[in-house]
């Protein structure tokens, strides 16, 4: 995949390749605008190649398409290679659509993803139900490519587009008793079979929450797209959470609500296996889960000739921009 400019890519992920394709991509960026008659700050940032799929295919209002197909690339980018967006969208976890990794691209078409609203509420000057537009109005969405990777030890890299949660807390104005933020999924059995079923022990709706410094965090973004298009409701339409630093568990799905709080939140898994998953689940190739070991993981796409076992990186390979949060915390004790 391709990068941008050399100096906005940290230290960390550059690689002697990297420079190079940085470079040659500027010059080329360069080269084009030079050719418009455009001054060098305009030079284009280069975005994944968007997903090969139908209009008709593509849910989602106008004004949604139109402010996703506008996003910009994000300062930095990751050079490691896209799952590709078969996978993305084929291999997936949303237990409201079932258990299997392929149930949730066969069944979540029956979720209406749009119209949406989303409330706002405790501990914040400005509580509401804000529509998905209301939410989107003004905000510059960015194409940030983040490793995914799941408690479940397989991993992908995935082109989000979205923004920065600490850009809509910001404008809702949390008060000074805001230390937790509670995030919770569409509870509407009538389009999310697997609530309907007497068999799940999941207590719906599925929870989530985060601390109200790792909200705040820069890298922490609320997604409406990914390969240039409209989330697939497979993948949380239309607004979910991505906290790549991370197991996948805490990027909540189709969130309904946003609720400010005093007190840590009570959160899905953690509910159900208090021992196996906690409140902080950060990527850590030392501290194993019960029953398995953390310090690897597949990467997708992965086959049995090509399984792509890879390391798995403390705070999933972002330690430089989020170990500061945790200093002094006990990340075995606070798993
Ligand atoms: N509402 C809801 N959100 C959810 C889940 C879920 O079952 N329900 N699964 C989580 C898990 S375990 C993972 S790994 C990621 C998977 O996201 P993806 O399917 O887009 O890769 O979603 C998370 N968000
Ligand atoms: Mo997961």
């Amino acid at each position: 995949m391709l990068i941008k400019q050399p100096s906005d890519i940290p230290s960390s992920e550059i690689t002697p390749e990297a420079i190079y394709k940085a470079r040659r991509e500027f010059m080329r960026g360069a080269m084009s605008v030079a050719a418009l008659g455009i001054g060098m700050s305009a030079a284009p940032r280069v975005l994944a190649e968007p997903a090969h799929v139908a209009e008709a295919e593509v849910k989602g209002p106008d004004w949604l398409k139109q402010q996703i197909a506008s996003a910009k690339a994000a300062q930095t980018q990751l050079t490691e290679s896209l799952t590709p967006y078969e996978h993305v969208t084929g291999y997936n976890n949303f237990y409201e659509f079932g258990y299997n990794k392929t149930d949730p691209a066969a069944n979540a078409h029956t979720l209406t993803a749009h119209p949406w609203t989303v409330e706002i509420a405790g501990e914040v000057a400005k509580p509401g139900t804000y529509t998905l537009e209301d939410l989107l109005k003004g905000v510059a969405l960015e194409e940030r490519v983040y490793r995914l990777r799941c408690v479940e030890a397989w991993s992908m890299v995935v082109p989000w587009i979205g923004f920065s949660l600490a850009d809509l807390i910001k404008r809702v104005e949390p008060t000074g008793n805001a230390k937790f933020v509670a995030f919770t999924t569409l509870e509407r059995p009538s389009e999310m079979p697997e609530q309907k079923s007497r068999f799940s022990t999941i207590d719906w709706p599925y929870r989530e929450g985060l601390r109200m410094d790792e909200a705040m965090h820069p890298l922490t973004t609320l997604a409406v797209g990914l390969y240039g298009k409209v989330l697939p409701n497979q993948n949380g339409a239309p607004l979910r959470l991505v906290v790549p630093w991370k197991y996948g568990f805490k990027y909540i799905k189709s969130i309904v609500k946003i609720e400010f709080t005093e007190k840590q939140p009570k959160t899905t898994w953690s509910m159900l296996a208090p021992d196996e998953y906690g409140f902080y689940a950060n990527v850590n190739p030392q501290v194993s889960h019960p029953r398995w070991s953390q310090a690897e993981e597949r990467r997708l796409p992965s086959g049995l000739l090509k399984p792509n076992i890879i390391p798995t990186q403390l705070f999933n390979g972002y330690a430089e921009q989020v170990a500061h949060l945790y200093k002094g915390m006990d990340l075995r004790k606070f798993y």
